[in-house]
């Protein structure tokens, strides 16, 4: 026997001998144990007790110790059955490796031997039983958890999760027998699932579907996830899910008709007619209304991009949105469902980031259900490479989830677990796992050779009967079906497929669905104005905002320095000068709230802000209490959310992403810590921010804030890397903007509420310029009369324009150093004009502004280093644009920082002397241009003379 086991044995004699002696000094649950197993000792102690108070117990009879040591194995045993009871469940249905014994499961392992196996022994009530000899309590934990599904449970914390699983588990429950109605609804679900796949095979040979053969059990699990979760309440289920088998979802659970998901396959649809670039059809996404029971439910397959698992945090942030649009804070009205591949469940670190999410107060869905497809391959990859642990859902239990493994050859199985994971999910608004285990038929897609790879997997596969079949002949042995209805099901099923073949050779096309339910009452953009929106406010609804901003409640024990900037800010309001970044943007969430607008930001510190400027919230010195300042503006007003995130940020982009999506109205903005970190997202912000307009026809109005900016914090602390956003902009697709000014910062983010179109807006934002004495606003910028400025001049001209020699473009913070450089120099004849807003590129109004400055040399100036910034993307806009304007030399002259590997250099002295050096050589004027111009002058005199 092994030594641990020895020592715990040990352990427990010696609490034996403890209680006895004194039964106060164990735990209650010994006691209680201890005093069941030795009724004889309890009477004796009881008697003495009462006779003269505490008393030693007598010693054990031989029998009553030998049957305490039985029983004290026994639940050794037991527990073990629990904890490890999955390791041998038969869960391949290939068959392929003998399932090893686990050690902790043998009896021997507890000192009991082969002739123990009949002799009673006392359980009080584990397990449901009094008392079992050893043989029937074996074959009792090996029904429950060593059959064809193995339960990991035992790593939840919480004792009732823990006993809700075990007692449905080792109860009758879970052995209920289904009745014939719902074995024949299986089975129909099977036939529909092998019958699409069969069909797509035979019609379109080798053409890309990721079948579902194989998993076919995929679909009675889903329609049985559907029909539990609407029977406990919930009225809308938001899909998310990969690749393998998504055609077979859409057409039998999404009931997306088959003659358009032929159409498609064919090339027949008008979906992308008007609008947009399309996608593949095994990524789109589609809802629907299903009637279960004459319950309805919602259910919507979120369109999503090959990167695998990308769609799950933005599934949830949709759930979330529609929980709040429904005021569903039970989060019982609308459920995710997110499936999964196994190696992608495994490999892809969004995963565990997502299920981070799952508990959080600004991210709790009331628990997402989990279904992983787990065909035991990723492409060419078998497990021993994809993984380090068991099994790959591992992961899940960093969230303490309960973890059901299933073999999907066993379908009546897979659906008894599937609905217990959903009550379990619903009565704890937890997160559950379902691995169900299946194989893949054919190789990764239809035209790849499995047997390149997996020679005897896949010869195995060629043999096993497939689960329908094998289904089905179960069903007609025990007599639930009769021979032929199995068959008359599948020519059921082929006929309406081969119907819907011929319809879709008819079928003109769909137009797509976008636009509607909440989305009603927004248009796509139309042309390319200024697209301003009614973004001013009139000045005693800001002194209104201003108010609750500056107001701390009575008794509220407010940090000093807090107040202190509290004084500052509401004098500045009430003088209506000096106004701030921070108050700016809390003018503009506020006036929205009290709008009809909700307002939600998150990010990492966000509520403080990074750079302490926001203070969204402020604390109580003492108590800790919360004090949301614009939850305070009015009665009737919508709610602000601002949110500490957690440390990540391609799940919370991708939340937030998500939540955009599903609620037009709230402004959703997602802040980044410094910029730099904003590439974290990168998957986030390429397959849906910049393209899911063109790919699925959906819009965002999310709000990005990547603070961004040179000034000697190093190479992560300086660039959100503008370059990449301007390189993805295109179509109109997103908009990308950098402010040099706190009203402007205003008019922005309301602009993003006040258009009948949503599109992403990137912004730039300050760091030092939070509090840079220059970068403030008058509250009359906000008032009446003014919005959003995309280009802007200097604040004050330095002369007339018609005295400059130099105009100066530039974007974002160094206008500040330009304005100081310029001054300090007491130069005149440089002019300087702000690109506010990058994209779309604001060509009508520059070319208005540059009209004056026709003479002048142009200069572009950056920060940022020459491959970085804005220049790659800027440079030919500029030229074309002053072309337009008819300016002379209308090739804009670089001024800012020589190219660079990395994005800033980390050392101090070096940051500050490509400082002054972008500075002299925005400042110089002509520099070689003035060469350019002479030359240029000289060539045009030379042809006039000809
Ligand atoms: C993030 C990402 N990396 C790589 C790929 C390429 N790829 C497509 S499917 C696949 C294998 C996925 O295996 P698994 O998750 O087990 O799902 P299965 O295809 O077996 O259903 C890979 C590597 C991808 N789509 N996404």
């Amino acid at each position: 026997m092994a030594t641990t086991d020895r020592s715990r044995r040990t352990q427990v004699a010696g609490l034996y001998s403890r209680w006895r002696a004194d039964p106060g000094s164990v735990e209650p649950a010994w006691a209680d144990f201890f005093s069941a197993l030795d009724p004889e000792a309890r009477a004796s102690l009881e008697r003495r007790e009462t006779a003269a108070g505490p008393a030693k117990a007598p010693a054990p009879s031989a029998d009553a110790r030998e049957a305490a040591r039985d029983s004290i194995r026994a639940m050794a045993l037991i527990d073990a059955y629990r904890t490890r009871g999955h390791l041998e469940v038969r869960l391949d249905p290939l068959g392929r490796k003998a399932i090893p014994r686990h050690p902790e499961l043998d009896p021997a392992y507890y000192g009991f031997a082969e002739d123990d196996l009949d002799r009673p022994i006392f359980l009080d009530g584990e397990l449901g039983l009094e008392e079992a000899t050893l043989r029937e309590i074996i074959a009792s934990l090996r029904r429950v958890y060593c059959g064809i599904l193995g339960i990991e449970y035992t790593h939840i914390q919480d004792p009732e999760q823990r006993a809700w699983i075990q007692q449905r588990v080792e109860g009758a429950q879970y052995r209920a027998v289904l009745k014939p109605e719902g074995k024949k609804q299986i089975l129909r679900h099977l036939t529909q699932a092998e019958s699409f796949e069969q069909f797509i095979h035979k019609k379109w040979v080798g053409t890309k579907r990721f079948g579902l053969d194989g998993a076919e059990a995929t679909i009675p699990a889903l329609e049985q996830i559907v029909r539990r979760a609407s029977e406990l309440g919930i009225e809308e289920v938001l899909l998310g899910m990969p690749h393998r088998g998504r055609l077979n979802v859409l057409a039998n659970v999404m009931q997306k008709p088959y003659r358009d998901i032929f159409a498609e396959f064919a090339g027949n649809t008008a979906a992308y007619d008007d609008y947009g670039s399309g996608d593949v059809k095994y990524h789109l996404g589609t809802s629907t209304d299903r009637e279960i029971d004459g319950r309805k439910v919602h259910l919507s397959l979120t369109a999503n991009p090959s990167h695998l698992e990308a769609v799950d945090p933005v599934v949830l942030g949709k759930v979330r949105a529609k929980q709040d649009l429904r005021n569903d804070v039970e989060r019982r009205k609308v459920m995710g469902l997110l499936l999964h591949g196994d190696a992608a469940f495994a490999g892809q670190g969004l995963v565990a980031e997502t299920l981070d999410l799952s508990e959080l107060t600004g991210y709790d869905t009331g628990g997402t259900f989990h279904l992983v497809v787990n065909n035991q391959i990723g492409f060419t990859t078998d497990p021993v490479s994809a993984r380090s642990g068991p099994y790959c859902s591992d992961v899940g239990k960093m969230i303490q989830a309960p973890i059901v493994h299933v073999n999907g050859d066993y379908p009546e199985a897979v659906v008894l677990v599937v609905s217990l994971a959903t009550e379990f999910l619903l009565h704890f608004g937890k997160d559950v796992i379902v691995d169900l285990f299946c194989y893949r038929r054919f190789g990764h897609n239809e035209g790849d050779e499995p047997m390149f790879t997996q020679p005897l997997m896949y010869q195995r596969i060629a043999e096993h009967t497939p689960v329908r079949q094998g289904y089905a002949a179960h069903l007609r042995d025990e007599g639930t079906i009769e021979a032929g209805e199995a068959e008359g099901i599948l020519t059921n099923c082929q006929a309406r497929l081969e119907q819907a073949f011929e319809a879709s050779k008819e079928l003109q096309g769909n137009r797509a669905d976008w636009l509607e339910g909440n989305w009603s009452g927004l248009e796509p953009v139309t042309g390319y104005d200024a697209r301003r929106g009614k973004t001013a406010v009139d000045l005693d609804t800001l002194r209104e905002v201003g108010r609750a901003l500056t107001t701390v409640p009575e008794g509220f024990r407010a940090n000093r320095k807090i107040v202190r900037q509290l004084e500052a800010k509401a004098k500045a309001l009430e003088s209506g000068e000096g106004i701030d970044w921070a108050t700016a943007e809390a003018l503009a969430f506020g006036t929205l709230l009290i709008e009809g607008q909700p307002v939600r930001l998150s990010g990492q510190d966000s509520e403080r802000g990074t750079f302490s400027q926001r203070h969204a919230a402020i604390f109580d010195q003492q108590d800790e209490r919360r004090h949301l300042f614009l939850d305070h503006i009015r009665e009737h007003q919508e709610k602000l959310e601002v949110l500490n995130s957690p440390l990540a940020e391609l799940s919370v982009l991708g939340f937030e992403y998500g939540y955009s999506l599903a609620d037009p109205r709230t402004l959703v903005l997602w802040e980044a810590q410094f910029g730099d970190f904003a590439n974290g997202a990168q998957v986030v912000i390429d397959q849906f921010l910049t393209a899911a307009e063109f790919k699925w026809l959906r819009m965002s109005g999310i709000v990005l804030l990547l603070p961004h900016g040179y000034e000697g914090q190093g190479p992560e602390h300086s660039s959100a890397r503008l370059e990449r956003f301007l390189q993805m902009c295109a179509e109109d697709n997103i908009q990308v903007a950098n402010c040099t000014t706190p009203a402007n910062y205003f008019h922005v983010l309301r602009r993003q509420m006040h258009r009948s179109f949503r599109k992403p807006l990137v912004l730039m934002t300050p760091k030092s310029l939070l509090r840079h004495k220059r970068c403030v606003s008058r509250l009359s910028d906000f008032g009446p009369g003014t919005g959003f400025h995309r280009v802007m001049y200097c604040d004050e001209l330095p002369s007339d324009p018609s005295e400059a020699r130099q105009i100066v473009l530039c974007s974002g913070k160094v206008y500040y150093d330009l304005v100081a450089e310029r001054e300090a120099r007491g130069q005149n004849d440089v002019h300087f004009l702000r690109v506010e807003q990058l994209y779309p590129f604001p060509a009508d109004a520059l070319a208005e502004l540059l009209q004056p400055y026709g003479h002048c040399h142009i200069v572009w100036c950056q920060e940022e280093p020459r491959n970085m910034g804005a220049w790659e993307y800027i440079e030919d806009l500029i030229r074309e644009v002053a072309e337009e304007a008819g300016c002379e030399l209308p090739e804009p002259r670089y001024a800012g920082r020589p190219t660079s590997a990395a994005t800033a250099t980390g050392v101090l002295a070096r940051h500050e002397a490509q400082r002054a050096e972008l500075l002299d050589d925005a400042l110089t004027v002509g520099k070689k241009a003035v060469a350019r111009l002479a030359y240029r002058r000289a060539l045009a005199a030379e042809q006039a003379a000809k």
